[in-house]
């Protein structure tokens, strides 16, 4: 079953948005295969947004990921990185759809809440990343039935 890594950065754990949008993730039918708030270092921030190295708001967006706690979790369901992808919505938050999550609460682009895995490659390296093997629990819903059909 497919994984994807989700950050709830720290204008979202500031925000007191920590619990509304779990909930999001829990109603679409992921669930949850690892969760812990960290106080990300330097270190880890670089090498999360290493794509993003020599780009014009690179150390802008290290200042802030590293600026308070961030929840980082593990999803897992069918399709996770392209449903998580769709649920976040757009990178800035004046352009994400309504619905969404950066559509419903942010309005920033660097503050904007949530990083979602963008590929399954990427996924795979970004769960190896954050969490270790025995951080992560897989389990099968009682409803799984009814959420994943025939
Ligand atoms: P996403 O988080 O939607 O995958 P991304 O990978 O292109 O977006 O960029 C990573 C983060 O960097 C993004 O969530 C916010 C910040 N960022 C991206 N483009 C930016 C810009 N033009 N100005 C400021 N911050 C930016
Ligand atoms: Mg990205």
């Amino acid at each position: 079953m497919e994984r994807t890594l989700i950050l709830l950065k720290p204008d979202c754990v500031h925000r007191r948005l920590v619990g509304s949008i779990v909930h999001r993730f829990e109603q679409k039918g992921l669930r949850l295969a690892g969760m812990k708030l960290v106080q990300v270092s330097r270190g880890l921030a670089e090498q999360h947004y290493a794509v993003h190295k020599g780009k014009p708001f690179y150390e802008s967006l290290l200042k802030f990921i590293v600026s308070g706690p961030t929840l980082a979790l593990v999803l897992e369901g069918r399709e996770a990185v392209a449903v998580a992808r769709h649920l976040i919505g757009a990178t800035d938050g004046a352009k994400a759809a309504p619905g969404t999550i950066r559509g419903d609460f942010a309005l920033s682009v660097q503050n904007n809440l949530i990083h979602g895995s963008d590929s399954t490659d990427n996924a795979a390296t970004e769960v190896a990343l954050w969490f270790k093997p025995e951080e992560l629990v897989t389990f099968q819903p009682v409803d799984s039935p009814w959420i994943v059909g025939g």
